[in-house]
């Protein structure tokens, strides 16, 4: 249990606070995928439009960021528009929590500063587009996403359209196998792979139905076994990238990076960005279906949760 102390860190906005009251679902969502992942004006659209398709199921959209030193669980319009248009909310992830706290600053979590910010408040449910993982080359730069940590210790379940397809998706899938993160699917037996349907590497379990969902998740928590679960859903296939396109402009960003000596935390961000342009903003669009396709499946997740007894 946390402390009455972190607590008081965090912020629920009006609509958040009355869900919680009524015992509705809450389905959180991040923010770095507004400041960090996507162009203005369409991330603050996405954003909006994602939140639009959690209460159109019956669940209450909580998007989490820091804003004034404090974690704001659930934010208005006009926090949305502050953090998609500004460019100037850091990119906050378990290691920059405390600095933005103390410091007062603007920030948008990732999925790992996001998990964190969710368990806080007591929601088991977090919407994302696509988790961060192993990147390639990682074996010389070390460089493995904080997500996965987060997933190996921080009870919270992640819907996403797998991991993100710059990174190396078997060695993702082998670290969360080493931590115990059970990874589920949807709609099909095999990872997804963001941008693509298929990451051509099977799931450890195919739950289709968000009962069979909820009550795989309820077990594992009541068993005692604290950390993540990786529910993966596909991208609807009207609005999935060919396989060989995405794979060829991929290896030319992940070129460009590399020549321009971008790591740390803004290699995800210029992948996305590059990649965006290479594609003539079909990637963007293709990004746009993902989030609100992982919206449905996990304002239903959070629905079949409410009624599994813990
Ligand atoms: N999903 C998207 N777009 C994004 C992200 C996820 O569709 O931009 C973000 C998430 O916040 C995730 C981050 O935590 O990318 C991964 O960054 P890194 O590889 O630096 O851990
Ligand atoms: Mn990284």
């Amino acid at each position: 249990m946390h402390s009455d102390l972190s607590r008081s860190w965090l912020v629920h906005s009006a609509p958040v606070a009355a869900a919680q009251a009524a015992g509705r679902p809450l389905v959180a969502l991040e923010s770095t995928i507004i400041a960090h992942g996507m162009p203005y004006p369409q991330n603050v659209q996405t954003a909006r439009a994602v939140e639009a398709e959690i209460r159109a199921l019956g669940a209450e959209p909580a998007t989490i960021a820091v804003i004034g030193g404090r974690i704001r669980i659930g934010l208005a319009d006009d926090e949305l528009e502050l953090l998609g248009r500004s460019g100037q909310a850091a990119k906050v992830s378990r290691r920059d929590l405390p600095a933005l706290l103390a410091g007062g600053g603007l920030g948008a979590t990732t999925v790992a500063g996001t998990m964190i910010c969710a368990a806080l408040a007591g929601i088991e449910v977090f919407v994302t587009g696509g988790i961060g993982g192993v990147h390639r080359g990682a074996p010389e730069t070390f460089d493995i996403s904080a997500d996965l940590q987060e997933l190996a210790k921080t009870s919270v379940a992640v819907v996403c359209a797998g991991a993100k397809s710059v990174l190396d998706i078997a060695l993702t899938l082998e670290y969360l196998e080493t931590h115990g993160v059970p990874v589920l699917s949807c709609e099909q037996d095999n990872f997804a792979a963001f941008y693509t349907r298929d990451s051509g590497h099977r799931a450890d379990y195919r739950l289709d139905a968000p009962a069979d969902q909820a009550r795989f998740i309820r077990t594992k928590w009541d068993l005692g076994l604290a950390g993540g679960v990786v529910l993966s859903t596909p991208v609807p296939a009207a609005d999935a990238m060919a396989r060989e396109e995405i794979d060829g402009i991929t290896a030319q960003a992940l070129a460009e990076a590399k020549t321009q000596g971008i790591g740390g935390k803004a290699l995800t961000p210029f992948l996305l960005d590059r990649i965006k342009a290479l594609t003539g903003g079909r990637s963007l669009a293709t990004n746009i279906a993902l989030v609100r396709h992982n919206a449905q499946v996990g304002a239903r997740l959070a629905l079949a949760l409410a009624q599994a007894p813990r």
